[in-house]
């Protein structure tokens, strides 16, 4: 069985805009070049390539779109089925790559919570194993070799890492990595859009939120509930929540396209939108954030394969930024 891992070593690259914008010098972790679009693949690939090795015979993964994506890259890679379960606001394009990909694909439900509750059932049924998107410690686990990465190319080690939060498997993931290789002091900010900001509300309330509905065009940070690994995190590691307007994350999508030619997710245009606005510069000059001299900030782009040019046309002129 292929035991090497199914991601690439992502590149690392000075972005002269988005240091322009943030006011230090912003490294681009450039997951969205990773097979299927998105850091996703490190988690899923892993945990895939471990349940098949235990003999598993099939998966069921629900998902906003990129972790289905992974699931079914890898699925395909490991010569097993896979059903991929997608609420209805993941779009045709998406649903066409998970089918090219030799997925079967089933649409269930609104949200992503609801597609989730169904991918649960139709794993039972068929005794498949369920690949969640976040919440998985052999997730995490893969997820962490983004951080192993940072310290073999980086001479120091960053002043923060600047990442979008979903259901928080990236975060925990990048926690992990952070403890193994000894960097648990670097803070990492944390990114969301309002109507998908289930872990901020969750740090407030000091427990978990389940938010009523996700109403934020961000639908891959849609989760309803972050996972409980996600809030014990925040007790490990300096975690400061930022939250921005869908237009703030889109108008980053669109920045991001022109300044480094790369199309990427409003979920991604979250953690860039710190950026844009200028919102790491305010949380530096309020010291929440430190500032070493000559230090660098590194800024997941976490991607998503979900996104075409006629999507930001349509999101743009939903949000009434024409
Ligand atoms: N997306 C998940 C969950 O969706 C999915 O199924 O694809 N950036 C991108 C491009 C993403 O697709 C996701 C997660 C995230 C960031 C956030 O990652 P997380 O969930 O690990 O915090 C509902």
């Amino acid at each position: 069985m292929d035991k090497k891992p199914f991601h690439i070593v992502s590149p690392l690259l000075e972005s002269l805009s988005l240091s322009r914008a943030g006011g230090t010098r912003v490294y681009m972790k450039l997951e969205n070049i990773q097979p299927t679009g998105s850091f996703k693949i490190r988690g899923i690939g892993h945990l895939c390539q471990e349940v098949a090795r235990r003999g598993c015979r099939g998966f069921v993964c629900s998902s906003g779109g990129n972790a289905g994506l992974a699931a079914a890259y890898a699925a395909k890679k490991l010569g097993l089925p896979i059903t991929v379960v997608v609420p209805s606001t993941t779009g045709p394009g998406t649903v066409r790559k998970l089918e090219e990909l030799g997925a079967e694909v089933e649409v269930s439900g609104q949200v992503w919570d609801d597609a989730n509750r169904r991918a649960l059932e139709l794993a039972e049924t068929k005794g498949w194993v369920s690949i969640h998107p976040f919440d998985h410690p052999l997730l995490w686990q893969g997820h962490a070799s983004l951080v192993q990465e940072l310290k073999d190319s980086l001479d120091t080690k960053p002043a923060a890492i600047v990442l979008a939060v979903g259901g928080g498997g990236l975060l925990a993931g990048v926690v992990a990595g952070l403890h193994q290789v000894g960097w648990q002091d670097v803070p990492i900010v944390a990114a969301e859009t309002w109507g998908a900001h289930s872990f901020h509300a969750a740090l407030a309330a000091g427990r978990l939120v389940t938010l009523p509905d996700i109403t934020s065009v961000a639908k891959c940070l849609g989760a309803k509930t972050v996972s409980a690994r996600a809030l014990e995190c925040a007790q490990e590691c300096q975690i400061i929540s930022q939250v921005v307007e869908d237009t703030e994350a889109v108008r980053a999508v669109e920045q991001f396209l022109d300044d480094e030619r790369m199309l990427v997710q409003p979920a991604c245009g979250a953690a860039l939108a710190l950026l844009y606005t200028g919102r790491l510069q305010q949380l530096q000059r309020e010291g929440r954030l430190r500032a070493p001299l000559g230090s660098v900030v590194v800024v997941v782009v976490c991607g998503g394969g979900g996104i075409q040019a006629a999507q930001l046309r349509a999101l743009k002129s939903q949000l009434g930024l024409e």
